[in-house]
Formats: C-alpha cells, structure tokens, sequence
C-alpha cells in the first residue's frame, strides 16, 4: 500500500474552466498555468482547442509558454480533435471516451466494438505524431468492468503512455477504486491516471486510493473546483499525502498553495471555505484550554501538518469560554506581562465566566490582563 513515483495532472484550467464560476481571461490562465509551474506541478491540462476560439488561442499560448510542467489538452476521441490538439503545440494529449450504458446510449450512441475501432483509429494516429497520449474512460464506475478492461488492455497495447480512470459522477467509493485500479494494474503495464470528482465527499479519499493501488497519475484542481462541486483539490491532496509522508510532497513549493488558492477564489469569484485544507481561516486555529495547552508544549499533539511547512502560522484562540490558563499565561507573557499562576488561574475564571455572559474578544483578554498588572503595579508602588 505504499504509494510510488507519482505525477500531478493539475487541471484548474480544464476541469476547473467547467466551473460555473470560471471565465478565464487569457491573462488569467497564464497567471495561473506560471503559478502552477512555480508550485510544480507535473502536467497542465487545458481546455480542449475545439471549444472556442480563445480556447484554441490558449491551450497555444500555455503551450508555448516554455513551462517546467508538460501542458496537455483534453479532447474527444475523434481525428478531428485529435489534429486540433496537435497543432496546438502540447507536449501531450489526453482524450476521453465515454463507456458506460447511459453515456452510449444518450450521449456518443457508439457500442463498445465501435469504441474500440475509433479508439485505436485516433490513439495511432496521435503516437504516430509522437505525442504523449492518454486514453481514458468516462464514467468507469458505471460502465461494465469487462468493456473497460478491454479497452484499456487494446490502447496500452498500442502503446498509450497512460490510461484513465475516471469517476465522472463522484459515486465511487475508496474500496471501489482501490478494487478498479489494482485490476487495471494487473492488466496493463503503462502508467495509470485517475480522474474522481467529489459529488459525494470522496475525492481525495479516492485518489488516495488510487494511488496506493497503483495509479501513477492523479486529476486535481486548485480549491477542487470543476463541473458542479468538482474533483479532488490541489490543497486537499497535499494535506492528506504530506500528513503520510513529508517526503511524498517535498519536490512541491508548498507555500504556493495560499497564492493558488486566494488567486484561483478571485478569478472565480468564491470565498475560500472556513474548513478548507491548508488554506481555510480556521485550519490551524485551536481552541479549547486542553488543546491550547498541549499545543504550546509541543504542536504536534494536535497538528498533523505543521503550519510553517506551508508559509502559514498556527492561530491559538482564548477569548472565550472553553479557555484554560495556560493559555491565558501565554497571552500573558506575549504581552510581556508577568502575573503569577495562582492570579492566572483567578483571571481564567474570571474570562470564563464573562464569556459565559456575553461573547468576549481578545482585546477584553487583554485588557483583564493588563488591569491586573496596572493595580498590582499600583498596589506594589503603594506598600513600597
Ligand atoms: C467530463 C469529463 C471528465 C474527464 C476525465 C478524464 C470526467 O467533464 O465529464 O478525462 O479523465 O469527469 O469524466 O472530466
Ligand atoms: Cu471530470
């Protein structure tokens, strides 16, 4: 279950353009494919060239951005796409096909033989241009597992440098895919992706999943977004790989990840979350006295990703009623204040019970603090 060698497909500008909020100007997609790359992501997939226009122009102009990161396009199984992609210059092409009984019938309307055929059409002709190919199945967890497998054993025998996995409505479960990935491992040898979207809360857990089972690819966007509430997010999965092992996320520059998420939020006109991984207000704001204790003895008690990894600090909240003294003592001794523990523990209770009244903030705390010391000043000036 160890995970291996392992890539991100960042696809903000791809999956992440299908968010209803998303409208990126071309500007914006070069802020955001140059933050990427500074981040370090693997792969940049983009929007394929034959929805607009200005997506033709950009998936161009990512292209000839000279990035660390291979840029790919997304396209449809169709020579047409497949000669519009090329001539756009990316180093590789990701193309799609849908494979389940819903997407044949009231989508593409092809049978799994007609499939194949168009598969092995357009993936020969793209390896023949030398491109970086990968084929993937739309809808895998809700297609028949024999069709699929069929199909993944025929493209990796063309030679696909990768194939894909995709959990296109979010309904897999992390066995599910554990389950799917290690059977496509056992029949292909080319590198695998995975693609889940988040409809029912196991984005990350799934591609987690998938890597531990084999997959050497995982689809991301920044903040997740994408078509309704999107896949797996770039913050998200950091958190969740770098909270098993540092290493497995040391080759990114992990502090990007607040530029990303606040820069990708404007773009698209969101607030980041509360709760969100890494980036959320409160990800790092501990509260309770028993917690507020440990933590300032040593943070790992109750952090698993320790803030400064990520350019960002650990917040320790106290203005109300759960508070402990030792947190107050803290306080205390930031405003260079010194108040013996027995005080201390009188002034706690004292906050305590205010907060217990009405709610209370740290400039309340603050200010109990150093009233205390005022009249102790006072009353030691006076018996002095
Ligand atoms: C879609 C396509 C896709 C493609 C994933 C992939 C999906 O918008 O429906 O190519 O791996 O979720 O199936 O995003
Ligand atoms: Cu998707």
């Amino acid at each position: 279950m160890s995970i291996g060698q392992y890539s991100i497909i960042e696809s903000t500008l791809r999956e992440g353009e299908q968010f209803v909020g998303a409208n990126f100007t071309t500007a914006q997609k070069i802020e955001i494919a140059q933050l990427l790359d500074a981040f370090g992501v693997e792969y940049i997939e983009t929007t394929s060239p034959v929805a607009s226009p200005q997506s033709e122009y950009d998936c161009r102009t990512i292209a000839g951005l000279g990035l660390h990161a291979k840029v790919l396009t997304h396209v449809r199984c169709t020579l047409a796409d497949a000669e519009a992609a090329i001539a756009t210059g990316v180093d590789g092409i990701d193309l799609l096909i849908g494979t389940s009984s819903m997407l044949r019938q009231f989508s593409h309307g092809m049978d799994i033989p007609t499939i194949l055929e168009r598969a092995t059409e357009v993936v020969k002709h793209v390896l023949d241009r030398g491109f970086e190919v990968r084929f993937s199945t739309e809808d895998s967890f809700r297609s028949n597992l024999d069709d699929i497998l069929t199909i993944y054993e025929a493209v990796a025998e063309l030679g696909v440098n990768r194939v894909g996995i995709a959990d296109t409505v979010g309904v897999a479960t992390p066995l599910q895919v554990y389950d799917l990935i290690r059977q496509v491992r056992a029949r292909v040898d080319c590198d695998i992706e995975f693609h889940g979207h988040n409809d029912a809360g196991c984005a990350i857990a799934n591609a987690l999943c998938a890597l531990e089972a084999g997959a050497t690819h995982v689809d991301t966007s920044v903040l997740g977004i994408g078509e309704r509430n999107g896949i797996a997010p770039l913050g998200g999965m950091l958190a969740r790989l770098y909270s098993m092992d540092h290493d497995l996320v040391s080759k990114y520059n992990l502090p990007l990840i607040r530029d990303l998420d606040d820069l990708v939020a404007g773009m698209v006109g969101v607030d980041i979350p509360f709760n969100n991984y890494i980036t959320g207000i409160t990800a790092f704001t501990h509260k309770a006295g028993i917690h507020a204790k440990a933590v300032l003895n040593n943070p790992e008690t109750y952090e698993i990703l320790s803030p400064q990894d990520f350019g960002l600090s650990r917040y320790i909240s106290i203005a109300h009623r759960l508070t402990g003294w030792n947190a107050i003592k803290d306080r205390a001794e930031q405003l260079q204040l010194e108040i013996p523990d027995d005080d201390l523990k009188a002034i706690t209770r004292h906050i305590k019970a205010l907060a217990d009244e009405k709610p209370i903030s740290l400039t309340d705390v603050d200010a109990l603090l150093r009233q205390w010391t005022a009249q102790h000043l006072h009353e030691g000036a006076s018996h002095g």
